[in-house]
């Protein structure tokens, strides 16, 4: 179903080289547009077969051979973006597939912007926008897991989870409104039974929605680990240790860190940001001051604080004032390390739920605990193959819709009430594969593309 604020399938036609700048085996320009057929003509001297490959020269607009390469046609709507699209396999050098996007530019087609195909196959309803932004994610993917669950949502697997939704939405919307016709004390106690069933049975849906996206989201995402305490406790040691390399600075004299420093690592596929940060204490020297600044706010945008201590003197004073101000909507790990250092492997643990770890950045004791238990106070949940590699955008919208459809839960026999909260819901849903959503959202989704795409 269009919406109204769609936009009509733009009428021009345009070219760009589709693959990466720079040498390679193969370039590819993309023409797509109204016009292919023409800029295939005027560049290989003959019309494509549909869907077939000839071997052909590409010539410029003086009748000059500028390469030799591919020749591809795609008549729409069986193609890319549900337009025609022509396509030329080249030699990968920036000289000569600029030569051939020239050619084709001359032959009326314009360049194209950033994501610009992959828009036109959105308002051709080829794609809708939630398999868009796995084309995106697809080709940002920097590990295999996230570049798997991107295919599965470019197959549309996480728009069909959404659309299912929808549409047990769209059938509760149909009831009530029926019942909205009648006076309450007329409304059939069949038929509110009903309707609270099928909405017991939508937030379920939607929680499991959610629980998958949240999965994927973290994988898409990533995960912001902060390494906070006193000074010289080892949070550069351990920070080495996780990264695998001697990426800051360790000496064993307090103060040795001052500004923020951050490490991409991976553990079980999921993408952390590890930050080294200064260690806290009262100090009267301007630098460290400004550090132990930055290290608060590296602190407060944590995903997961690693409080580290020394196991050999356990948590002191100084500890628990820097524990008291850690914010408490970040998950926390106790780290008590330089277990290496105690003789009988007795730490002293803080009574609490707060999961304890014991270490050695020295010697590696522990890594593969702390390891673990990092990515599982990050929400990292095992099994989870069955994930939707969701945006924030996405989560938004399904969180929202679950707000409403809590609302509309507690609204009792207040009809009006209800039909209102799930209209809301509703579009909040919607708004992730397409329908409902403004032309804001399609710039934003598109300007982070490539051109060519
Ligand atoms: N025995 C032992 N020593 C460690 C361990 N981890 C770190 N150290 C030592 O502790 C001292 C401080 O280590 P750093 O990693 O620089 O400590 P830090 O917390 O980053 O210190 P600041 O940057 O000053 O806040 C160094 O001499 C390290 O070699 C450990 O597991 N065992
Ligand atoms: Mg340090």
């Amino acid at each position: 179903m269009p919406s109204a604020d769609r936009q009509r399938p733009p009428s021009d036609t345009i070219a760009a080289v589709a693959t990466p700048p720079g040498r390679g085996g193969v370039a590819i320009v993309r023409v797509s547009g109204p016009l292919a057929s023409r800029v295939a003509k005027a560049l290989t001297g003959r019309q494509p077969a549909p869907r077939a490959v000839a071997h052909c020269e590409a010539r410029d607009a003086g009748g000059q051979v500028v390469d030799r390469g591919l020749a591809l046609w795609f008549p729409a709507p069986h193609s890319y973006t549900g337009e025609d699209v022509f396509e030329f396999q080249g030699h990968g050098g920036p000289a000569v597939s600029g030569e051939v996007l020239r050619a084709c530019l001359a032959a009326g087609a314009r360049p194209a912007q950033a994501g610009e195909f992959t828009r036109r196959a959105v308002l051709n309803d080829t794609l809708d926008r939630a398999q868009a932004e796995a084309v995106a994610d697809l080709i940002d993917a920097s590990s295999a897991e996230a570049a798997r669950l991107a295919m599965r949502s470019l197959s549309g697997e996480f728009s069909s989870a959404i659309d299912a939704l929808v549409r047990g939405l769209t059938e509760l919307r149909a009831l009530t409104e029926a019942m909205l016709d009648f006076p309450e004390e007329e409304v059939d106690a069949l038929h509110v039974d009903d309707a609270r069933r099928r909405l017991a049975r939508i937030r379920s849906q939607l929680d499991e929605v959610l629980r998958q996206s949240r999965q994927g989201s973290l994988l898409r995402e990533g995960v912001r680990v902060v390494i906070a305490g006193r000074p010289n406790v080892g949070k550069s040691s351990l920070l080495n240790r996780l990264a695998g390399d001697e990426v800051a600075i360790v000496t064993a004299i307090p103060g040795t860190t001052r500004d923020a420093l951050r490490e991409a690592i991976q553990i079980r596929g999921v993408p952390i940001h590890v930050v080294d940060t200064a260690g806290l204490r009262e100090t009267g020297d301007a630098i460290e001051r400004e550090g132990i600044a930055r290290a608060w706010r590296e602190v407060k945008a944590a995903d997961v604080v690693l409080a580290v201590f020394e196991a050999d003197r356990g948590i002191g004073p100084e500890d628990e004032e820097i524990l008291r101000k850690l914010p408490s909507a970040a998950r926390r790990l106790h780290v008590f390390n330089k277990v290496d250092l105690l003789a009988d492997g007795r730490v002293e643990r803080l009574a609490g739920e707060v999961p304890a770890l014991r270490i050695s950045a020295r010697t590696g004791e522990g890594m593969d605990l702390l390891r673990e238990a990092i990515v599982e106070a990050a929400g990292w949940q095992t099994g989870g193959e069955s994930m939707f590699l969701a945006r924030a955008r996405h989560l938004e919208a399904i969180a929202a819709a679950r707000g409403h459809l809590e609302a509309a839960a507690q609204h009792g026999r207040r009809w009006e009430l209800f039909a209102e909260e799930l209209r809301l819901a509703h579009a909040a849903l919607s708004s992730i594969t397409g329908e409902f959503s403004t032309d804001d959202l399609l710039g934003e989704i598109f300007s982070r593309f490539c051109i060519g795409k």
